[in-house]
């Protein structure tokens, strides 16, 4: 059937879901707040929303019990596009008490008319020609202020100690100490001369309307993958550059400003949807989110869930999940049995906070990362890799 369905968490004092449940296939289709003499027209009936299930969860909270509810919405309501299934799903219904949209599950026939991610995990293997473990990526810091050579002197740090992409932190944008042009041809040069594999995802940044001549002009100059701060701009811009023949490398999503979409208890989306299931069918490669126990934690479920989505078989390519947030080598072993092989360990502290820099940090990683997968313990490597026991003792383990 072409349709949408959408599961919801409602919360409610009296426990009267199935009433609930019924305003809102209604209200969100042909209905209103009020009678509407016509609705009983025939040519109406295709076009309401049917509940399809209604299950108490046993949740007591300050906004009363809980319930999970699925609501199947016609696809001839809306167009095939991201703005008009999130309106018609959760639009007025966002504003309207505590309920949070949990997922959104789209016909094979509908969800096909998303691109999904171009390359997916072994596109990005093959880019990087990191097979049969995690990838390490790594992020610059403090580089606001700075200019070109301390760029440089960073990057050739980073790729020396073994680090597979080097991302620009999210929050640096064009500026006339390290401009997006620089930058990229930075990136491409400093990968070229060190003969390794590598990606650097420069942040395409600015107006809306100017991201895809910037993106043309990146690729033009060498640029190898783009960092993109999604929930600023909105899904339906990522899924502008990343259905574009000519932006041909990965595009990386950025989780920041989603918590105000995502964080709450009781509303808003539920962060599996965003930045598993929605990040990836609108195009992007990789999707960072916070690790359950880093700087920035988020609920281990919601994160498991997240990276879930990201690489459940469905008709797009998968996404490479990104635990980021407050890594370090000592969570690699937690990393890997949570995210597996198929994930990508992200940190910007944790490598350029190493004692030996960069370049140090990202062997501790690397060290950490060849343990886990040896089947030994991090102690027991750390007697043979001093760049590992360094960060051991700085950093501890988990
Ligand atoms: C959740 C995104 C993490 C991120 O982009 C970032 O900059 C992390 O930095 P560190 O690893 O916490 O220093």
């Amino acid at each position: 059937m072409n349709e949408v369905i959408a599961t919801y968490r409602l919360f409610d004092q009296k426990g009267a879901f199935e009433k609930k449940a019924e305003g809102i296939a209604l209200g969100l289709t042909i209905g209103s707040w009020t009678d509407l003499p016509l609705l009983e027209q025939e040519q109406l009936k295709q076009h309401k929303g049917h509940v399809l299930s209604v299950q108490e969860t046993g949740e007591e909270t300050v906004y009363g019990r809980g319930a999970e509810v699925k609501i199947a919405y016609p696809a001839a309501n809306f167009s095939a596009d991201l703005p008009a299934i999130l309106v018609t799903v959760f639009g007025k219904l966002s504003l309207d008490g505590a309920v949070q949209l949990v997922d959104l599950s789209l016909s094979d026939d509908l969800a096909r008319r998303f691109p999904g991610p171009k390359f997916g995990v072994e596109g990005i293997r093959e880019q990087t020609g990191a097979y049969g473990r995690p990838l390490l990526m790594s992020i610059f810091k403090g580089v606001i202020g700075r200019d070109m050579a301390y760029m440089e002197e960073q990057l050739r740090a980073q790729i020396a100690g073994g680090i597979d992409i080097v991302k620009d932190d999210e929050i640096l944008f064009d500026n006339p100490l390290t401009p997006f042009e620089e930058r990229v041809k930075l990136g491409k040069r400093v990968i070229e001369q060190s003969g390794r594999k590598a990606l650097y995802a420069v942040n395409l940044s600015g107006r809306t309307s100017e991201l895809k001549e910037k993106a043309y002009r990146g690729i033009e100059l060498g640029a190898s993958a783009f960092l993109f701060n999604v929930f600023a701009y909105g899904l339906d811009v990522l899924q502008e550059l990343a259905e574009d023949p000519k932006i041909s490398v990965p595009i990386m999503a950025h989780p920041a400003v989603s918590g105000a979409f995502t964080s709450a208890p009781y509303h808003g989306f539920s962060t599996e949807l965003m930045l598993g299931k929605l990040v990836r069918m609108a195009g992007a490669d990789f999707t960072l989110f916070p690790s359950p126990y880093g700087s920035v934690a988020l609920e281990r479920s919601a994160a498991l869930q997240t990276a879930e989505m990201a690489l459940q078989t469905s008709v797009h390519k998968p996404t490479f999940p990104v635990p980021s947030a407050g890594i370090h080598p000592g969570l690699v072993p937690v990393l890997y049995e949570d995210f597996g092989k198929d994930s990508i360990i992200n940190a910007g502290g944790g490598v350029h906070g190493h004692p030996s820099g960069a370049e140090g940090g990202g062997r501790a990683f690397r060290q950490a990362i060849d343990a886990v997968l040896a089947g030994r313990t991090l102690e027991q490597a750390a007697e043979e890799n001093e760049e590992l026991r360094v960060a051991l003792d700085l950093w501890g383990s988990k």
